[in-house]
């Protein structure tokens, strides 16, 4: 349940405890945000001698987390460090790893994926390397890099991920004809599901799948400690929440709108402007305390391109948005998929098959030529398989 590994079986004793450096940062998803959450574990003569995580925005990294729990330093030589992402070079809120690593004594520092913090971006390991010890980068590459997406791709192309989350089925519906999608994954998707929220700064969701599910959104019902709630946002360009049936609205607003974390209305301009005029719809609009107007002459993508990159998204947030998990529905997504807005996708399959024909991804006809996404990482849960993939456009890019 939960903290699950993404990853494929071991194949050498390198990759094994990579694996195990991965779990340490899983373990600690979300805390450490904006930093990335780096894993780190210390071996020796084939044991593990230490491990850690990075700690809340401006704690300690991971490496000296690891470190500093070895109460005899003289333990560590000779020994290999494990990290998620290269040793940090820098001074920021903390001094650099490379600099402790290196005065450790360590025979080896296998590094998964390199830290393309431009602070950083191959310092900490040629620091490493100079001083004597065996550098390595690239075990469980694919696994760190899709670990640590939200932190690269900020880093590398300087505007917030837009990630994908979906469940379906052999068939590829998200959900039955009677509108039902919460039994098409089995109960251990689920609650990683929830997890893995807490590695995403947001969840957007479409107004269709708000009316249907009144969803809450939250972290819940998996592994503790939770470190974070996202924020949500609701994709709304027609205002139809502000019209929906009443029973529906009093969901809508103790389940998608509760207190536990702010929910975002992003509405068109001229459907704000008509809401105000109707005296139901004016009624609810007074209810919802962040509203984000968009533009009327934008498609829904460059609308929310835009809204990620406006500042006053973070500001009204309470929090930098750097990254943004889209759970829906599949007109959402096929729209935002359709315009090569999806730069990675957290796919769970269930083995069922006859799922209806009414909720699925569709893309119109120019699209049929096919995208090919990279596989980067994968994981049974349950009777379910979830396969972790980048777009093409975002695999260039790392
Ligand atoms: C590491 N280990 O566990 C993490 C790293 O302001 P600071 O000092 O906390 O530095 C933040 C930067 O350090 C961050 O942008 C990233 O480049 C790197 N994160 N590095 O060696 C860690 N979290
Ligand atoms: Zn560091």
């Amino acid at each position: 349940q939960g903290a699950e590994p993404v990853l494929h079986l071991a194949k050498s004793d390198d990759a094994y405890w990579m694996q195990r450096a991965l779990e340490q940062a899983m373990a600690a998803i979300g805390r450490s945000h904006p930093n990335p959450t780096v894993g780190c574990v210390i071996v020796k003569e084939g044991r593990l001698i230490a491990s850690g995580a990075t700690e809340v925005y401006g704690g300690r990294h991971a490496e000296r987390v690891a470190i500093e729990s070895v109460a005899d330093r003289s333990q560590l030589r000779g020994a290999t460090l494990y990290a998620t992402l290269e040793p940090c070079s820098h001074t920021g809120r903390q001094p650099p790893c490379a600099d402790l690593v290196a005065s450790c004594g360590f025979a080896r520092c296998i590094a998964a994926v390199g830290d393309p913090n431009p602070l950083v971006a191959g310092r900490g390991l040629r620091r490493l390397r100079e001083t004597g010890l065996e550098v390595q980068t690239g075990v469980l590459g694919p696994e760190a890099m899709a670990w640590h997406l939200p932190f690269l791709f900020w880093q590398i192309a300087g505007r917030a991920l837009i990630a994908a989350k979906w469940a379906q089925t052999l068939d590829g519906q998200l959900a039955y004809d009677d509108g039902r999608s919460q039994w098409i994954s089995g109960e251990e998707s689920r609650a990683y599901t929830h997890w893995l929220r807490q590695k995403y700064d947001a969840i957007l969701v479409g107004v269709g799948t708000v009316l249907a599910d009144q969803p809450a959104l939250t972290v819940r019902s998996c592994v503790e400690p939770h470190h974070r709630q996202p924020i949500r946002l609701v994709f709304d360009p027609g205002a139809r929440l502000l019209s929906c049936p009443e029973e529906t609205w009093q969901g809508v607003l103790e389940r998608t709108f509760s207190s536990q974390t702010p929910t975002l209305l992003m509405v068109r301009e001229s459907a704000v402007a008509a809401a105000r005029r109707e005296p139901l719809p004016a009624r609810r609009l007074e209810r919802i305390e962040h509203l984000v107007s968009l533009p009327d002459e934008l498609s829904p993508s460059e609308c929310l391109r835009a809204a990620l990159a406006d500042p006053s998204l973070s500001a009204r947030a309470g929090r930098p948005i750097h990254s943004v998990m889209v759970e829906g529905g599949p007109r959402l997504i096929s729209t935002l998929a359709e315009e090569g807005m999806i730069d990675m996708t957290h796919i769970f399959t269930a083995p069922i098959l006859g799922g209806g024909t009414r909720f699925r991804l569709q893309f119109p006809a120019p699209y049929g030529v096919g995208v090919r996404l990279h596989p980067m990482a994968h994981a049974r849960l349950g009777e379910d398989l979830l396969v972790e993939y980048l777009h093409p456009s975002t695999q260039k890019l790392l």
